[in-house]
């Protein structure tokens, strides 16, 4: 069994740790009540209640904005509704997860002595960040977004039944969209003679350390795309135009962007073209979506691509009847966002928003917005979104055992009343 310190908290790492999670939930009860209670406005705006600012920021993220946090845990912080950001999302307000404890300080000593050892490839090699940066430099808009994200829509609904879903309880802050710079793998692959033959996942390896006593294959946080990824996946080392911070994985990340937030591994310390995906636990039988009362495993789908998903930003409280904007955001995983419509009315008529601001691409959200005359009384405001593809936002997406993947339409409603 696994040294509970060394886990964050969370994604059903393992079932069999009850009353470490209960544990959590009793610390960080302020969390618990920002958890967004689906089709309430209040939530969201006023989640900063007493106790929640009471928890007060861990130690390596600091620096954030502690208005725009809820902390869940040490290593889970979720951004608050409000401050979603619009076109890019700060890095102060930017959601963070490690599965393992952050790294200390000493990563980011010599930002550019970090070394990344390149296997997989016709001639293997290790590569500095210094050596990195003469290579090439591309920089992607994209949404880092937890695949847990939303998790705690499901949850709610299962109050009151026989099931439950672990984890920690998301509503929609597992999310932000950011700028990241580095070179393109595919630059670095091409330098070191190309992939070995028969090469179809792109793996990278985390570089925390794993404590000792512990199976490594239970804690390393390596994930593996495939290797279709070559053309999009970078390493960056800038996150919004500044270093990457350690919470966010500097000095090294890689970034497959259009997947799931644990695809993009911090401190990226191996990168490896292999031709079958890791057998890390992480890889294996967690991140897989499959059906209550069943085991994750290799047979059933990882959290890979994302699907498309938007909400709506603002308003989050209650108002003025009048003129009033409805604004969020939207997105579609690997494909640029197409449409959105607005409800007022919990999704009885719908309305198409105006894309606003700068497209800053296809991995990247857009902000959407409508301006609309509302009347005093009470609205429910929804989002639904479709991509390039066609593809629309579910009102309920399907429930799965993890909890993973929530891109329905309705439970994030918002509530308000204008007078
Ligand atoms: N090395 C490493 N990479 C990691 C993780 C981690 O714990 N260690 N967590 C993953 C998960 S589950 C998510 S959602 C994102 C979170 O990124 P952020 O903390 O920068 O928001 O990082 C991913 N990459
Ligand atoms: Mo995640």
């Amino acid at each position: 069994m696994i040294d509970e310190k060394w886990l964050s908290d969370n994604d059903p790492v393992c079932s069999n740790r009850r009353g470490f999670l209960r544990g959590v939930a009793a610390v960080t009860a302020g969390g618990a009540l920002g958890v967004s209670i689906p089709l309430q406005g209040a939530d969201i705006v006023a989640g900063a209640s007493a106790q929640e600012a009471a928890t007060p920021l861990p130690e390596y993220v600091k620096w954030k904005n502690p208005d725009s946090m809820i902390v869940h845990s040490d290593q889970t912080l979720e951004t608050r509704r409000a401050y979603t950001g619009s076109v890019i999302t700060p890095e102060e307000q930017l959601y963070v997860r490690n599965n393992i404890k952050a790294p200390d300080d000493s990563f980011i000593a010599d930002r550019d002595g970090w070394k990344l050892e390149i296997t997989g490839v016709k001639s293997p090699t290790v590569l500095s960040v210094a050596e990195l940066k003469t290579m090439g430099l591309t920089t992607v808009a994209m949404v880092l977004q937890c695949s847990g994200n939303g998790r705690a829509y499901f949850q709610e609904k299962l109050k009151g039944t026989d099931k439950a879903i672990k984890g920690t309880s998301w509503a929609l802050g597992a999310a932000g969209c950011v700028a990241w710079t580095g070179v393109p793998l595919k630059t670095v692959i091409e330098a070191v003679g190309g992939a070995s033959p028969g090469a179809k996942f792109i793996t990278g390896t985390g570089g925390e350390k794993i404590p000792a006593g512990l199976n490594p294959k239970d804690i390393i946080v390596e994930r593996s795309v495939p290797i279709s990824n070559l053309d999009t996946v970078l390493l960056a080392w800038e996150l919004n135009g500044k270093p990457i911070s350690l919470a966010h994985g500097g000095p090294l990340r890689m970034i497959v962007p259009g997947y799931a937030g644990v695809n993009n591994v911090k401190y990226v310390a191996k990168l490896s073209l292999t031709d079958t995906e890791t057998d890390a636990k992480i890889q294996k039988t967690r991140y897989r979506v499959h059906d209550m009362g069943t085991e994750g495993s290799a047979d059933v789908p990882s959290v890979w691509a994302m699907d498309v998903k938007s909400w709506v930003t603002s308003p989050l409280s209650d108002g003025k009847a009048g003129r009033v904007t409805v604004a969020g955001v939207a997105f579609g995983g690997m494909n640029a966002v197409q449409e959105v419509e607005i409800s007022t009315d919990g999704g009885k008529n719908w309305h198409k928003a105006d894309f606003v601001g700068p497209d800053l691409g296809r991995f990247a959200w857009r902000q959407f917005a409508l301006s609309t005359e509302l009347e005093p009384g009470s609205y429910t405001l929804v989002s639904r979104a479709t991509d390039a593809t066609g593809k629309t936002q579910p009102e309920e997406p399907e429930l799965n055992a993890g909890g993973y993947s929530h891109n329905g339409w309705l439970a994030p409603g918002v509530k308000i009343s204008l007078a």
